[in-house]
């Protein structure tokens, strides 16, 4: 069987509790969702923290400290903590976790861009909390703020700390500022970038567009890079395989995608993960195990954090 890196992002800060049941709110919930998915094959699991009373995202450390170091203590999987965070939190917030846990790996956003989330707000009625049309709502006025001097500080953050950063490309352009960064020779080897497809502010989810993605990374580091696919919603199984089959990893999960298929809510992140396995074992590929991940990617290991 071939090996790919299959990724699990558990809540994310983009879903909000009134469109799903089942996304992951408190920190146990968001732990025990994160170790079954390891437990369904996926090596690595990408990690925000909500509010364990509203749901609402948050950058609050104690929080995070408590997901991180129960899914730490249980299970052996690479964690990859946001930078990302959510829309009502400051680049400094969003960073803040780095140096406090030391990660084996977080997520670096490659460009400041538009982050709509809004138009999802048309199909719903009722609400559980008042924060939920306000934060979506917020969305249309929102910058996702990743300047080049925020790129630069979290660059260093996570070379001080250890962390390997998982690059996310939103379009074409995050691959040309990420390209000046590593011309710099700010970006240890190996590179470790993730498109992600179908964000409204950044490239559509479509095959045409990620061949479009893979072939300019293919251009730019001449082959040089290892990378990995999100498709937001329903495109997540479609993109995620074709990732695979083109040499990448796949990143399923509740932060990304609700739905396990057509009219059919996941109801947890395990399902997700259970289904990505299937289809990529009818091609021959099984998900490399954490400790196969932590070579691929050079991580320093998960005795260097500090959860
Ligand atoms: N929420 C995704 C679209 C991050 O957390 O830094 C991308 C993401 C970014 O996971
Ligand atoms: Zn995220």
């Amino acid at each position: 069987m071939k090996k790919f890196i299959l990724n699990c992002a558990v809540t994310g800060a983009i879903h909000t509790p009134t469109m799903a049941p089942y996304l992951p709110i408190k920190p146990g919930d968001i732990a025990r969702q994160a170790i079954d998915a390891v437990n369904a094959g996926a090596s690595t699991v990408h990690v925000h923290a909500r509010d364990p009373e509203s749901g609402m995202p948050t950058g609050n450390l104690e929080i995070m400290g408590e997901i991180v170091s129960t899914i730490h203590s249980r299970c052996d999987a690479v964690i990859c903590i946001t930078t990302g965070g959510g829309m009502n939190m400051t680049v400094d917030e969003r960073i803040a976790s780095i140096p406090e846990f030391k990660p084996e790996m977080a997520s670096c956003n490659l460009g400041s861009m538009n982050f709509a989330l809004f138009p999802v707000m048309e199909k719903i009625k009722e609400w559980k909390h008042d924060w939920e049309p306000a934060y979506l709502e917020g969305s249309k006025s929102f910058i996702f703020q990743n300047t080049f001097s925020d790129m630069e500080r979290v660059f260093q953050v996570m070379r001080e700390s250890g962390t390997k950063p998982e690059l996310e490309a939103y379009d074409v352009g995050h691959l040309h500022n990420l390209h000046y960064f590593f011309k710099k020779g700010v970006i240890d080897e190996p590179v470790y970038i993730q498109f992600v497809m179908g964000i409204l502010g950044g490239i559509k989810a479509t095959i045409p567009h990620l061949l479009h993605m893979k072939q300019t990374a293919d251009g730019l580091y001449k082959g040089n890079y290892i990378f990995s696919t999100i498709a937001a919603g329903r495109n997540e199984f479609a993109l995620g395989t074709m990732s695979m089959l083109l040499g990448g990893g796949a990143r399923v999960g509740l932060e990304d995608n609700l739905w396990l298929g057509q009219g059919e809510m996941a109801k947890s992140n395990a399902e997700l993960v259970e289904k990505m396995v299937r289809i990529a074992g009818e091609f021959g590929y099984e998900p490399a195990t954490p400790d196969e991940t932590r070579k691929i990617l050079k991580l320093k290991g998960r005795d260097k954090v500090n959860m």
